[in-house]
């Protein structure tokens, strides 16, 4: 929150800097997300001599990082669409050094922390100066330096001044790894990709009712029993090296544990502690409520059961040993009435009087202090606070330091939930969900079979429609709030969730449409003049795409190649 405004001191620069940027932006220098200030009034370029190099302080991140850019820029010789107006020039001396400067070398990467840099590359002279508060600003300018050089010979914009940083500090991609396995490789790209677009949050919803994936040393059944197979678990090594490659890219991995919901693959090896993980719905279809999502018996835990705790709190404390990062997502979306009340105990509890409100209340004063005991923030899905199912009886509320991340609903719920005074993280399902788009997984299609199911995110149907890159670059995220309740809105995440998604389209399904997001929570989606600036974003996102996948990732075109051969 501390990054979403702008210092007063900058104020008069800026209005002055944007005014001439307005007559840059044209000029053809695509940056990806848009820098929220850059200017470059002669439309210089020279060439980057064959000696480049990166000068930084010693930093076992930053210097990864340094070695990464430098590699990529030597190598990448990128052919950027420039327009003819570019004042190409060999009469300047090619620039031959970056110079990185940090203030505060300690800051670690944690939510809020300053990702705001300044860089500055002089029309004449051969050293361009990269400037940041900490690190991982640096990383952001980096990549914003990455992207000013292109060509073979590589030349490079000069005469041209960067000052950025995020508006919103929370700028995610959620990934399920239950429903259908990734690799270790497919997760390292996509955290490239996001740190390629300055996105800082790799959300891992690792666990679901499908598949249990993750090895936790305390209680090894749990994916020996839970997990698709022996080649589909990640081990410890493998979680340190995807935190690991995560840091040195400036993106933090925060883990999901998803219960007590969304717990059917625990059965496998605790079948006591798991309700109704054998009633399949699916193709009986009994109740609505029980659709929530397409699962082979749903399955939750049972908060009734003291050996749901033993079991949990295993899981909870490997996992906040395997994940340094402060956030820690403990689910609880989507919790089915039908599937508590299969539990002969629960059925008892609630004939003498209890409620399930009770029940689901009872889980979060048991497992939410625990998490917070191991220092950890606790992120749950909006349900938590809004689930009208399960709350009929009673108004349960979450502690008020806990983030809910909205998924229902678009505006609305992000307003019930900032309006009670708790952050929120934005992944509105009209909006966010990239999952969607290739009608349900019952071979039928729930849009014109089932009008009447219509609480489910997507209007009704579990696939569709599509959200294009247009559709995910106009969202609000603090639509309709006041100042005040926007300031709770820490941003947004994108989700894949992959009942029809594995590695051969992932990157497909996720870029460029990502890319969208990750612009309009750093940047904005509107121009100077308050207008939403898609239109105007187009060709940079094709070239930004082109640009993706020289960098190996296979994003989608939106354009057909004519428009690249053909520039305005
Ligand atoms: N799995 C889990 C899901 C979904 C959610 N949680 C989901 C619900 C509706 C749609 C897409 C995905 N598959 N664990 C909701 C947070 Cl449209």
């Amino acid at each position: 929150m501390g990054t979403q405004n702008t210092s007063n001191s900058f104020n008069s620069a800026i209005i002055l800097i944007t005014v001439i940027s307005q007559l840059c932006l044209s000029t053809g220098i695509n940056v990806w997300p848009q820098p929220r200030l850059m200017s470059w009034p002669q439309s210089q370029a020279t060439l980057l001599s064959p000696n480049f190099i990166i000068t930084s302080p010693n930093h076992p991140y930053l210097s990864s990082a340094v070695n990464r850019y430098l590699n990529l820029i030597k190598t990448e010789h990128y052919r950027f669409q420039l327009t003819p107006s570019v004042n190409f020039t060999t009469s300047t001396p090619p620039l031959l050094t970056l110079l990185i400067s940090v203030d505060q070398l300690l800051t670690p990467l944690h939510h809020g922390v300053d990702e705001s840099y300044t860089l500055t590359i002089p029309a004449t002279g051969s050293t361009a100066n990269l400037t940041a508060q900490t690190v991982w600003g640096a990383m952001r300018g980096l990549e914003t330096f990455s992207q000013l050089v292109w060509g073979e010979p590589s030349r490079v914009a000069v005469g041209l001044y960067v000052w950025d940083s995020p508006l919103f500090a929370h700028r995610g991609l959620m990934l399920d790894t239950s429903r259908n396995y990734f690799g270790v490789d497919d997760i390292l790209r996509t955290i490239e990709a996001m740190s390629g677009n300055k996105m800082n949050v790799f959300h891992w919803h690792i666990t679901d009712s499908h598949s249990f994936p993750l090895v936790i040393p305390s209680e090894p059944d749990l994916a020996t029993k839970g997990s698709y197979g022996p080649d589909m678990q990640y081990s410890p090594d493998d979680v340190k090296k995807i935190v690991e490659f995560g840091l040195a890219h400036g993106v933090r991995v925060v883990p999901e544990i998803d219960s007590p919901g969304h717990t059917g693959s625990w059965a496998e090896a605790y079948p006591e502690i798991v309700t109704c993980a054998n009633m399949f719905w699916w193709p009986a279809q009994n109740e609505w409520a029980d659709r929530l999502a397409s699962e082979p018996g749903t399955g939750h835990l049972n908060p009734l059961n003291p050996k749901t705790y033993q079991v949990l709190k295993n899981v909870i404390r490997d996992v906040v040993n395997l994940f340094p990062e402060p956030f820690y997502h403990a689910g609880a979306d989507e919790i089915i009435p039908g599937c508590w009340k299969a539990d002969p105990t629960i059925q008892s509890f609630l004939s003498k009087g209890g409620t399930l409100s009770q029940v689901l209340e009872n889980f979060v004063n048991i497992t939410l202090p625990f998490i917070v005991s191991l220092n950890r923030t606790v992120v749950y899905w909006e349900d938590v606070l809004l689930d009208d199912l399960i709350k009929v009886e009673s108004s349960f509320l979450p502690p008020e330091h806990t983030i809910l991340q909205t998924w229902n609903n678009g505006p609305n719920n992000t307003k019930k939930i900032v309006k009670a005074g708790y952050r929120a993280i934005v992944s509105s399902s009209e909006f966010y969900y990239l999952d969607c788009g290739h009608g349900d997984f019952l071979g039928n299609d729930s849009q014109y079979d089932q009008p009447s199911v219509s609480n489910i995110g997507d209007g009704g149907s579990w696939c569709g429609p599509f959200k294009t890159w247009q559709t995910i670059y106009n969202y609000d995220i603090t639509y309709g709030l006041s100042e005040e309740e926007a300031k709770l809105v820490v941003g947004g995440e994108v989700a894949l969730w992959s009942e029809q998604a594995d590695p051969t389209v992932l990157d497909a399904r996720l870029w460029p449409r990502t890319s969208a997001m990750a612009e309009a929570l750093w940047s904005g989606n509107r121009d100077e003049k308050g207008n939403k600036r898609y239109a105007k974003a187009t060709d940079r996102l094709n070239e930004w795409r082109y640009r993706m996948v020289s960098r190996g990732i296979g994003a989608e075109p939106i354009q057909p190649l004519w428009c690249v051969r053909n520039p305005g």
